[in-house]
């Protein structure tokens, strides 16, 4: 393996230590995500190496391509049922280990697949460690329908919200809008602090047009925290 950078080197160690939760016979959820793509081949190097028996519910069709190259049983969420085991990346976590998720654009198969899990097992590197969400900007997925009128009514609601920043942006890549596995798009919200996350969380999803929201509350159950030394912190 070729010499991997700081911030890989903290991302492949959550990855790895986190990886080894998953025995033979589990059904585990794949996240999405650069973390997450390695926690997928460290998945595939014990399929290979170890012959461990497992079965891979994807969060994506970039992880599900992955998890395949790799060796890896793919089924879909409804063939599998309950999982044993999600583990995910996240591009924020407070101390009460609240994410936002989002920035990949899979948060609403992330956040099915999570919440069918017995366990969510998040991965990490220092960068996502927060005393309070908010300064990421926070995902939430519409469908493309009436999506500037969504947008207006995401914008009018923030104003009555406990949040410092409400300027509310269209996803878009290479000057087109960014469509989603299920065919949706995306608006980011640039809050920078979220005083109440679970009322946010509530009345966005409360608007018709929000498919749902980045915010992760109440379903990560442990970080793996990886730092540039190689050590990990289970949090
Ligand atoms: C997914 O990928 C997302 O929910 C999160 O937004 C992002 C984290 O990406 P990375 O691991 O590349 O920082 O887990």
């Amino acid at each position: 393996m070729p010499e991997l950078s700081p911030i890989d080197t903290a991302k492949f160690a959550a990855a790895r230590e986190a990886s080894q939760l998953v025995k033979s016979g589990m059904t585990v959820g794949l996240g999405t995500g650069s973390t997450a793509a390695w926690m997928v081949r460290c998945l595939g190097e014990r399929v290979r190496n170890e012959g461990l028996k497992i079965r891979g519910v994807p969060t994506s069709t970039r992880t599900a391509k992955l998890a395949q190259d790799v060796g890896i049983e793919v089924l879909k969420l409804d063939e599998a049922g309950w999982l044993d085991l999600t583990i995910d990346g996240t591009d924020e976590y407070d101390p009460d280990l609240n994410l936002i998720k989002g920035a990949g654009g899979a948060l609403l198969q992330e956040k099915i697949v999570a919440t069918a899990s017995n366990r969510m097992v998040v991965i990490a590197d220092s960068s996502k460690t927060v005393a309070g969400l908010g300064a990421f900007p926070l995902s939430i997925e519409v469908i493309p329908f009436g999506l500037s009128l969504t947008k207006q009514l995401i914008e009018e609601m923030l104003s009555s919200l406990d949040v410092a920043g409400r300027t509310v942006s269209q996803r878009m890549v290479d000057g087109q809008p960014f469509v989603t596995d299920e065919g949706n798009q995306i608006l980011d919200l640039h809050l920078r602090r979220i005083g109440k996350p679970h009322q946010l969380s509530l009345m966005l999803n409360q608007v018709p047009g929000v498919v749902e929201n980045g915010l992760f509350l109440d379903i990560c159950d442990t970080v793996f925290l990886g730092h540039e030394d190689g050590h990990v912190d289970v949090i």
